[in-house]
């Protein structure tokens, strides 16, 4: 059926939107949304092709007004698993839409992730980026954060006016409000009146958890009434008058440059959480009345009543929808399978095959010439002054170059690393954030998808952990969107311990690190490492955590001559500190500077390797010196068990055990937290006569 000659827009009128609705794009997309979920439910889950299927019926009406409303080229939007009409409406490719769901080759991420967490790089940027979505509820908050922020740095630092009007779109249902994610996001945007639009869907329930439970009195929002700099709209999701006049008016304000909005739509969830929730934790007489409250009739009757369609043209469409539909979904069963080889590509980032949306490589950014040669110069540096210098460096030759993190801005970071670059740089490059590790990361995330490089300091390893989540999901985020999506940034991360140990600011567990997929692990030893490890980190196409051990900040032994403003280590390159044949000693960090004075002290004829980085780390190094000495001892900070010495260990075993004369061996500290007193630190930590004294007892094996 050819409805472009009724094709009628909805202009203007007092109360209603400013901006023309082509009413029946928006009937379509309905249609084929819930022609995809009928197809899903009676046919692809029963046959097991399908096994996550989420419905937005009820959701639906909304969800597809506002995406037909982003339409600026700037303009990302963070969804969830229930925003399918939503991302239907931004123009993504039915037949991939389709086919996600089935996990079958091509798609959002070929086959590795199910088909509702999905992703739209939109490089045509005709309309909103989607950024690539999680599975887990409130994380898709705080990257808009950081893409609204980004916004504002495009347009008023970089100067690039083609930003202005575009705005950051979080969407998430009624309960995703109670968590962390949430809160850390909305702080973030409000305190700088970002251009942030929260849009919530509010169905009343979180699967079978009713809002009672989430808040008091059940009402999140009105809860929020006395929220500075957030302006909230609120209303019903549902009504074919109202609620495009309720989003217009959101998406109008946030566009307009005055600040965040919140805007929730009150939507019946007219089926399950998925299609096996069942709702027995619902009463009958509230399932009628969400029925009563489906959208698309009250669309179909609206349009009737209004001239846009008549009858028969609707039952027409809704037949082409189905027919299309299912097209589609035979389509994408006849797609092939993914291939198994390609399974562990993308985990990090290939050389000539650059993402499509993220990190300046997607944005064909140049950097000034890097030399793996040092070129000392000047007198010795202590580490901080290298890192700080390094930064500078890399801030002044590069405006899209960011460092933020709680303290960075005027005080210059707890640890002093910044201090001088918030004046030289200003507020806008260098900056001091709300306390939320989850809101720091988190907005690294959407800053990296805009093309900046984020430089976001963690105050102290362990306060790494509020923003796990936000860490992991940036990781794999290349993978499980084959290559389509990456958020490279470098986090600086101090820890260990200092003059004194304690369980909070002297945890090591880099280990961490190494197992969290996507991510590169450095941890230089000295001032000279330093330098180069973290420039490579800075113009490289990869998320990297940046490890400053706190004792080797002011160390004296780890001072050394600036090595250059172009000077660079490239990752998986151990160092070789003392050539030796009798025994092998790989360390990393803090231990370096103990194993190379004991193996100096004991004149045994010792090899003592620096990694330098462990995510990649240089096997090769470590296995030609193994197959060299046939001894070797792995001494770390970090906890015994599980530490990365197990690895290194497991890997010789596998590698070289012909070539060993004895049993390889570990130093580390027990499986315990940093102690505070000095005594029981010394104990805990490898000490240069422990080292020296597990040196020469795996010698004399
Ligand atoms: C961090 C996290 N915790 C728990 C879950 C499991 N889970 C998935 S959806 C959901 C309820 C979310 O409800 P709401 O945010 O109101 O959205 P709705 O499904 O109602 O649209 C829960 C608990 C998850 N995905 N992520």
């Amino acid at each position: 059926m050819n409805l472009a000659a009724n094709k009628q827009t909805l202009q203007a009128t007092s109360d209603q939107p400013n901006q023309a609705i082509d009413w029946i794009r928006v009937s379509r997309l309905m249609l084929q949304s819930r022609a995809l979920d009928e197809i899903e439910e009676q046919e692809l889950v029963p046959a097991k092709l399908v096994f996550n299927q989420f419905s937005a019926r009820g959701h639906d009406f909304a969800q597809i007004i506002l995406g037909c409303l982003l339409n600026h080229p700037h303009d990302g939007a963070a969804g969830y698993y229930r925003s399918r009409p939503f991302v239907m409406s931004l123009g993504i490719n039915l037949d991939d839409v389709a086919a996600s769901p089935m996990a079958k080759a091509g798609g959002y991420s070929d086959g590795r992730d199910i088909g509702v967490v999905c992703n739209y790089p939109n490089t045509q940027r005709e309309g909103a980026m989607l950024f690539p979505m999680c599975g887990g509820v409130g994380s898709q908050y705080s990257p808009v954060s950081g893409w609204a922020q980004s916004i504002v740095y495009h347009r008023d630092e970089l100067q690039d006016a083609s930003y202005q009007g575009a705005i950051g779109v979080s969407m998430g249902g009624d309960s995703s409000m109670s968590t962390s994610g949430f809160w850390a996001a909305l702080n973030i945007s409000t305190t700088s009146d970002l251009p942030h639009l929260f849009y919530i869907e509010d169905n009343g329930y979180g699967i079978s958890v009713p809002q009672e439970v989430q808040t008091p009195d059940g009402d999140q929002v009105a809860n929020l009434q006395a929220y500075h700099h957030l302006k909230i709209i609120d209303g019903d999701g549902t009504d074919p008058v109202q609620t495009p006049a309720l989003i217009q008016k959101a998406v109008d304000y946030v566009r307009s440059g005055q600040g965040t909005c919140l805007l929730r739509l009150k939507v019946p969830r007219l089926c399950g959480h998925t299609f096996q929730d069942t709702q027995t934790y619902k009463p009958p007489e509230l399932i009628a009345e969400e029925q009563a409250r489906d959208p698309l009739p009250k669309l179909k009757a609206h349009l009737i009543s209004t001239g846009v369609i008549t009858e028969e043209q609707w039952q027409s469409l809704q037949a082409d929808c189905y027919q299309e539909i299912k097209a589609a979904v035979e389509r994408a069963k006849l797609r092939p399978e993914p291939d198994p080889e390609q399974l562990t590509r993308f985990v990090y980032a290939e050389k000539g095959n650059v993402q499509l949306r993220g990190g300046l490589a997607a944005d064909g950014h140049k950097f000034p010439d890097s030399n793996p040669e040092a070129k000392p110069e000047g007198s010795r540096l202590n580490m901080l002054t290298a890192i700080r210098k390094t930064l500078e460096h890399e801030l002044a030759t590069n405006p899209k170059v960011v460092v933020f993190g709680e303290d960075v801005g005027p005080k210059g970071g707890v640890h002093g690393a910044t201090l001088g670059l918030y004046e030289k740089f200003g507020e806008h490059r260098v900056f001091d954030t709300s306390l939320s590790e989850e809101g720091i990361i988190g907005r690294s995330v959407g800053m990296a998808l805009s093309g900046l490089m984020p430089v976001p300091e963690i105050q102290f390893r362990k306060y790494a952990e509020p923003a796990a989540e936000q860490l992991t999901d940036t990781g794999i985020m290349r993978w499980r969107t084959y290559n389509q999506f990456a958020a490279p940034m470098v986090v600086r991360i101090p820890g260990g311990f200092a003059k004194r140990g304690d369980p909070w600011h002297s945890m090591c567990d880099e280990v961490e690190w190494t197992h969290k997929v996507g991510w590169q692990l450095a941890m230089p030893s000295n001032a000279e490492d330093a330098v180069g490890l973290l420039r490579y980190a800075l113009r490289d196409n990869n998320p990297t955590v940046f490890f400053e051990h706190r004792s080797l900040l002011d160390n004296s032994w780890a001072r050394r001559p600036y090595p250059g403003d172009d000077y660079v280590i490239p990752f998986g390159q151990a160092k070789i500190l003392r050539e030796g044949h009798k025994l092998t000693v790989v360390c990393w960090g803090a231990m370096v500077e103990r194993c190379d004075n004991a193996a100096q002290q004991l004149g045994l004829d010792i090899e003592v390797i620096d990694l330098r980085t462990l995510q990649p780390w240089d096997k090769e190094a470590v296995c030609r010196s193994v197959e060299k000495t046939g001894r070797c001892l792995v001494v770390h900070e970090d906890n015994r068990t599980a530490g990365f010495g197990a690895e290194i260990v497991a890997t010789l075993s596998d590698e070289v055990f012909f070539s060993l004369d004895a049993p390889i061996q570990r130093l580390t500290m027990p499986d315990v937290p940093n102690p505070h007193n000095i005594h029981l630190m010394e104990k805990a930590v490898p000490s240069e006569a422990s080292i020296a004294q597990a040196m020469q007892n795996l010698i004399e094996i």
